[in-house]
Formats: structure tokens, C-alpha cells, sequence
């Protein structure tokens, strides 16, 4: 037995292979360019993306848009931890389900991809197996409102100038929060990829007609 207390990651999560990762950035590249030159999009992009108003049928560019892209390799953060100092760091890395995962590989599933004002992700499905690594203390909207278990999953694509990555796991809860209150959105149609759902204030999620498996290494991110 260590004498030192264990220093934990910033985060814990599944990261994506190289391979996975690459796919997986082109398939949101390509959704954004899809998405950005349909017309239902267009008519509200204005409002939501920051379209110049003396130029409204300019296509926007959305890649260019969500400027702040992750790093290397896409990650699907379990439970951020903060080296220790956020709330239920300990519990969650002293789980003998996290130590014995450590370093495991495993297929994720993606269901969907999304984009807010403020971030583009893509939606993560967990088996019960992975499930298991999944923290009972993150899907939730403050002021306390809470979602089922995994409701967060996700993994960031992008983000707008200004906006932190963990806006995209609570934008996810937010169109949970609307598919929770029986809205399943507006249909737009369909896409290279899937059925296009609009849900009003820029929130569009694109479900997947056949779902992505990526692959990833479960592990700690130390920054
Ligand atoms: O895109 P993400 O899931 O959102 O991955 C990054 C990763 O940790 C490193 O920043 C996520 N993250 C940051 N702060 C928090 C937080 N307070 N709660 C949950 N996830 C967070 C961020």
C-alpha cells in the first residue's frame, strides 16, 4: 500500500483511437456542411449562428463556427474529476469497476449528432456493460433536475469561440430535457446520414440511420 494519497486525472473517459477519432471528426464535418446548406437551416441561422444580416443567403460556415475543436484524440468524458478537487472524484476513482477498466478497450456507439449556438457533439448510447463506469451524480440541469442514467453521454465535436467544452454534455441534457417533455422536434427530413430534427433556438440533432461504433480505451486524461 502507496503512502501517497493517488493523484486522479482532470477526467476520466473512453478516448477514441486514432482511426475512430479521424472518422469520426469527418463525419461531423461533413453533417455541419450537409447541414448549413439545407434552406429550413438557413432561414434561422441568422438568428443563431451569427450570420452577417446584410448577407442572409450566405451559406455560414459552420466548421469555422465551433472554432474550439478538441485536441488529438476525441474522448468521451465519464466523470471529470479535476485532479481530485471535484465532487465525487474519489468515490468515483476508487470503484473497482474503474480500476479494473483501466486501460480496457471497447466499442462506443453513436445514435446522433447535434449542434446548439453554442456546441456540435455527438451523442453517445452505452451498453449496461459501460453503463457501469458511468458516474450517478452527472446527468443533471441546475437547478436539480435530473435525467436517466447516461443521459450526458456525448462527445465534443466543437465548440463556439467563447464557450467551454462542458457546455456540450449540457446542451445534450437540454435536448433530453425537450425529448423528456414529449417534444421530439420538427422533422426536416432527411440527410446524407439520417433524419434531420430541428428543436427550435438553433438546436438541431441529425439520428443516425446507421449508428457509429468507434473505438476507445478507457483511461484518465492528466493534462
Ligand atoms: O467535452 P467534454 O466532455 O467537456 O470533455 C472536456 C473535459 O472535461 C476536459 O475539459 C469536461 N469537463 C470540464 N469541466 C467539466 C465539469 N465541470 N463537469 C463535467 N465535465 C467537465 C469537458
Amino acid at each position: 500500500p502507496s503512502l501517497e494519497k493517488d493523484f486522479l486525472p482532470l477526467y476520466y473517459g473512453w478516448f477514441l483511437s486514432k482511426r475512430s477519432s479521424e472518422h469520426l471528426r469527418k463525419t461531423g464535418q461533413a453533417f455541419l456542411d450537409e447541414l448549413a446548406s439545407i434552406k429550413a437551416f438557413k432561414k434561422e441561422s441568422n438568428k443563431y449562428f451569427g450570420q452577417p444580416p446584410e448577407e442572409p443567403k450566405m451559406k455560414i460556415d459552420l466548421t469555422g463556427y465551433f472554432v474550439k475543436r478538441p485536441p488529438g484524440v476525441l474522448h468521451c468524458t465519464t466523470k471529470f474529476t479535476d485532479f481530485g478537487k471535484a465532487p465525487g472524484a474519489d468515490d468515483y476513482a476508487q470503484q473497482e469497476i474503474v480500476k479494473t477498466s483501466y486501460g480496457k478497450s471497447f466499442f462506443l456507439t453513436i445514435s446522433a449528432l447535434f449542434i446548439t449556438p453554442r456546441t456540435a457533439g455527438a451523442r453517445v448510447e452505452m451498453s449496461e456493460q459501460q453503463m457501469l463506469l458511468w458516474p450517478g451524480d452527472v446527468d443533471v440541469l441546475q437547478p436539480a433536475v435530473s435525467f436517466p442514467k447516461g443521459s450526458r453521454a456525448h462527445i465534443t465535436l466543437g465548440c463556439a469561440s467563447g464557450v467551454e467544452a462542458v457546455q456540450t454534455g449540457l446542451d445534450l441534457l437540454e435536448f433530453v430535457k425537450l425529448e423528456k417533455a414529449g417534444n421530439k422536434g420538427e422533422e426536416v427530413g432527411e440527410i446524407g446520414g439520417g433524419k434531420l430534427v430541428s428543436f427550435g433556438n438553433g438546436m438541431w440533432m441529425l439520428l443516425l440511420s446507421k449508428k457509429i461504433e468507434v473505438r476507445a480505451v478507457f483511461g484518465g486524461y492528466y493534462g
